[in-house]
């Protein structure tokens, strides 16, 4: 789909002129660009078409992040060192003053300053950036922990509700809408073999023994900004910012980081468990996070480490199944190979659980005073 990306523009407030248009990042949902600035002196932005068939309700979800972006800022401002500018997103407003433009053919988009010298990456190269990454989410959450939760509009109802996935996944299988299940066999045995087992976080939420709190719900690496010396900047792609339990959002970074290979690795056998980047980022995410957790919720870490991986290849299949309706892909079967890579990743990190759980466990002791025996 193209875009009149200067028609658009004209509708926000910018300084200066766009003197180049250059799409960006590799985000699965929303189509981004990078507006450089003809006068080198003024910033440059990033604008982003919202993808109003997965967020059905823009100007919530837009409220939602200006409330977190605002109260992240606010908490910032009274760190000394910090640079709220920097190390949070900044919306740009549209002429009318909204925080996002509607444009004539119904779709949404918005702007956000351009933070330069940052890098996002889909791979974690190094143990410096894999606990950097734990350090900005840590931090996230720790900032966000007096938030009214009560004030976020949920912007995908169940998002990382199992049950629901996995209802979700049965009716794609009953309507086979494009003749695919053949081809799927093996890993609906596979789900269906571990489909009591993850739901132990939901339960254990139910039974109250664990609390919601506002959580990001897409930590992917890429999601985090890193400076030019790979120190974390600032925590981005903000559009699931909603209540949940801490272990999703553990173990979607962890998924992200452990992985040898790409999330689409075609060639299973080049999956790996990097134990090493695992264990930085659970430092890192403990220097901030080891404030506020509860033992239990300690505990649930190493299941969201198995149920992100389960449940990312639960929604990769049941696209693959519906046609390909949600992801954007770039080759027929690609939600079918994510869904793949998914898998093996998480048979490896079955075979290793005794591994990191031992980890989370020691990480915990130098920062929480553990009450019960967690293992
Ligand atoms: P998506 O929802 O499609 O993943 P993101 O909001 O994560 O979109 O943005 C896509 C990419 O754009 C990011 O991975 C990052 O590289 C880059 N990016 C996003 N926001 C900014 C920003 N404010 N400044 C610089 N780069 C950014
Ligand atoms: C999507 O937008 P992006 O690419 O950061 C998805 C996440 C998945 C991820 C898998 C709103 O994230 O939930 O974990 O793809 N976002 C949404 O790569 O569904
Ligand atoms: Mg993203």
């Amino acid at each position: 789909m193209s875009y009149n990306i200067s028609e658009i523009v004209s509708n926000f407030c910018i300084e200066g002129n766009v003197a180049a248009i250059i799409p960006y990042g590799s985000g699965h949902i929303n189509d981004t660009f990078h507006l450089k600035n003809a006068n080198p002196g003024l910033p440059g932005y990033l604008l982003q078409r919202i993808n109003h068939h997965v967020f059905e309700n823009v100007p919530a979800l837009m409220k939602n992040v200006q409330l977190v972006t605002d109260h992240l800022k606010e908490k910032l401002t009274g760190i000394p060192g910090s640079n709220p500018d920097k190390e949070v997103l900044t919306i740009v407003s549209a002429k009318d003053k909204q925080c996002f433009f509607c444009d004539e053919t119904g779709n949404y988009w918005r702007m956000y300053c351009f933070l330069k010298d940052t890098k996002s990456y889909d791979m974690v190269l190094t143990e410096q950036q894999a606990y950097e990454g734990g350090k900005a989410f840590g931090k996230f959450q720790l900032l966000l922990s007096d938030l009214d939760s009560g004030l976020l509009y949920e912007t995908i109802p169940g998002f990382h509700n199992i049950t629901m996935r996995l209802d979700r996944l049965n009716k794609a299988v009953l309507d086979d809408p494009k003749n695919r299940i053949k081809d799927v066999l093996t890993e609906l045995s596979f789900i269906i073999e571990r489909a009591d087992q993850m739901a132990t976080i939901m339960n254990l939420g139910k039974e109250g023994k664990l609390p919601l709190r506002i959580i990001h719900n897409d930590t992917k690496f890429n999601n985090i900004l890193l400076d030019m010396n790979d120190h974390e900047q600032c925590v981005i792609d903000l559009d699931t910012v909603m209540p949940g339990y801490v272990a999703y959002d553990f173990g979607d970074a962890i998924r992200t980081i452990i992985n040898t290979a790409p999330e689409d690795e075609q060639d299973v056998t080049k999956i790996e468990l990097n134990i090493p980047l695992f264990k930085a980022y659970a430092a890192g995410y403990f220097e901030y996070a080891g404030s506020f957790l509860s033992d239990t919720e300690v505990k649930s870490l190493s299941m969201g480490v198995l149920l992100i991986p389960y449940m990312q290849g639960v929604r990769f299949l049941t696209d693959y199944i519906e046609g390909d309706v949600y992801y954007k892909i770039h080759s027929p079967e690609h939600n079918l190979q994510r869904a793949r890579a998914q898998f093996e990743l998480l048979s490896k990190l079955e075979k290793n659980y005794d591994v990191f759980d031992q980890i989370i466990h020691n990480t915990a002791k130098k920062y929480i005073q553990i009450t019960t025996e967690i293992k």
